[in-house]
């Protein structure tokens, strides 16, 4: 592909949004960024394009913006609706999400991981486990670091987390590893339907051959069932013993692949529950096809001590430990994160309602939760969900939600944030939240 005098427009200046138009501008196109937040409001933003040579179409989305334009990239927040996006399309003009211009220009075969859930995590690992290797991989995609931003050197692996958004306007992207971990709903206020979003994160496995590798969770039916549609070898992980493939044991995971077996013990892991013994099992699966030696894998895994706002123990104060799991937005995660505890919980949820069912929280609500804090925009229609199957308190923001929690917990107790819900309504993103609410709880 070549973008050397091609007339390009970049939706939505955030991370995204800098890093494909400073590549571009840098590869000799004509670049034009739109956004529709304001000048004033993009000052940081505009201030990150540095001296790169765009033109600027802000506090709106008007079609005659796209007036000769050949390509368009748009930002993974960028729904399909979007007025520009759909004018875009109508006129015939092509459009490629960052990930697929990434793959286009980094250099770097690639391991893509996606799923509703452990996304982060696996990638991390698998990045840790190539880098205790030797390898020279780099680590980005929704995670936080734009995969075009790794353009311009050799790479040994990219190690690239990916969301739905990003796979809803790829063609040829086609990594030699490809990973989906599970699928619960999430991102129901952006898709007509379960089965939508589901179909989005399927397409990781569109352009692959055969002879590359896609890692499916057999335990989870919904992605067991896409492995009819996929071209690649796939490699599987679950908890049951397999002939060829991953699982676990209480002690270890055990690697079988097509003449040897590998073993990893467990017993010196920091990273702790069910959920996270998944993602080891995806990331082994994945080292494994990369060719990664066992001891590089075991001390990666061993080293690996997790992610902020991801289950992060904040402190212990008169005897209840407080934990950040901010990055919680889905349903799902929540699950998994009650499943871990033992102790009473005082769950702190709230933000934004992505459109999804709060009912299948019930039997870890009645399990472990002694109380529900509610808080945000969407606490009425989890209380309506969730509040008659234990104590329940509403109130306003974060801020009264931890004080309402210090007050209540005994010891022996857990306060974990864990909203299900995403942190527009009061928080830039969930990082904000999530040291919001670090801060709140070292001031208790
Ligand atoms: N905008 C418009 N018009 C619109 C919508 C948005 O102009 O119709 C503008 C906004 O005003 C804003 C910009 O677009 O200025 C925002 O773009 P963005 O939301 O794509 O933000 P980025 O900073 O580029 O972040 C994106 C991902 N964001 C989303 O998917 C919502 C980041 O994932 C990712 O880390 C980053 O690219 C780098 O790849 C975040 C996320 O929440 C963490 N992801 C979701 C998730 O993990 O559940 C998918």
């Amino acid at each position: 592909m070549d973008v050397k005098d091609k007339k390009v427009m970049v939706l939505g200046l955030a991370r995204t949004g800098i890093a494909a138009a400073r590549f571009l501008a840098a590869s000799g196109a004509d670049v034009t960024v739109s956004d529709r937040r304001s000048e004033a409001d993009l000052r940081g933003e505009i201030a990150a394009l540095g001296d790169a040579p765009v033109r600027l179409r802000l506090g709106g989305e008007d079609s005659a913006w796209l007036e000769g334009i050949d390509l368009l990239i748009p930002s993974p927040g960028v729904p399909q609706e979007n007025p520009l996006l759909q004018a875009a399309a109508r006129r015939g003009i092509d459009i490629l999400s960052e990930i697929e211009l990434g793959y286009r220009f980094v250099r770097a075969p690639l391991i893509a991981i996606t799923g509703t859930n452990g996304k982060s995590t696996t990638t991390s690992l698998i990045g840790a486990m190539l880098k205790a290797a030797g390898a020279n991989a780099f680590v980005g995609g929704n995670i936080g670091a734009p995969l075009i931003g790794f353009a311009g050197k050799d790479w040994d692996w990219g190690v690239v987390e990916v969301s739905s958004f990003q796979l809803e306007w790829v063609s040829d992207f086609r990594p030699r590893i490809a990973i989906l971990l599970n699928l619960t709903e999430d991102h129901l206020d952006r898709y007509a339907s379960f089965g939508d979003y589901c179909a989005a994160k399927e397409r990781i496995f569109g352009a692959q051959h055969a002879d590359d590798v896609a890692v499916l969770n057999r335990d989870d039916p919904l992605v067991w069932n896409a492995k009819q549609r996929i071209r690649a070898r796939v490699v599987s992980f679950g908890w049951s013993p397999v002939e060829d493939g991953v699982y676990a044991t209480k002690g270890e995971i055990i690697w079988r692949g097509a003449d040897a077996e590998e073993r990893f013990a467990l017993a010196r892991v920091k990273i702790q529950g069910v959920h996270n013994v998944e993602n080891l099992m995806a990331a082994i699966a994945a080292a494994k096809a990369a060719a990664v030696p066992r001891a590089a894998i075991q001390s990666a895994i061993e080293n690996f001590a997790g992610l902020e706002h991801r289950l992060e123990f904040v402190r212990e104060k008169d005897g209840v430990r407080y934990y950040n799991d901010s990055k919680g937005t889905n349903v799902g995660a929540v699950i998994k994160s009650l499943a871990g505890f033992s102790a009473p919980v005082i769950l702190l949820a709230g933000g934004v309602d992505k459109g999804g069912d709060y009912a299948p929280l019930a039997d870890e609500i009645r399990r472990t939760v002694k109380k529900l804090v509610l808080f945000g925009a969407a606490k009425e229609k989890i209380r309506a969900a969730l509040g008659a199957l234990t104590a329940t308190v509403v109130v306003d923001d974060l801020d009264a939600a931890v004080r309402e929690a210090a007050a209540s917990a005994r010891t022996g107790d857990v306060v974990l944030l864990s909203p299900a819900c995403s942190s527009f309504d009061q928080f830039h993103d969930y990082t904000e939240r999530g040291k919001k609410f670090r801060s709140l709880v070292q001031e208790l």
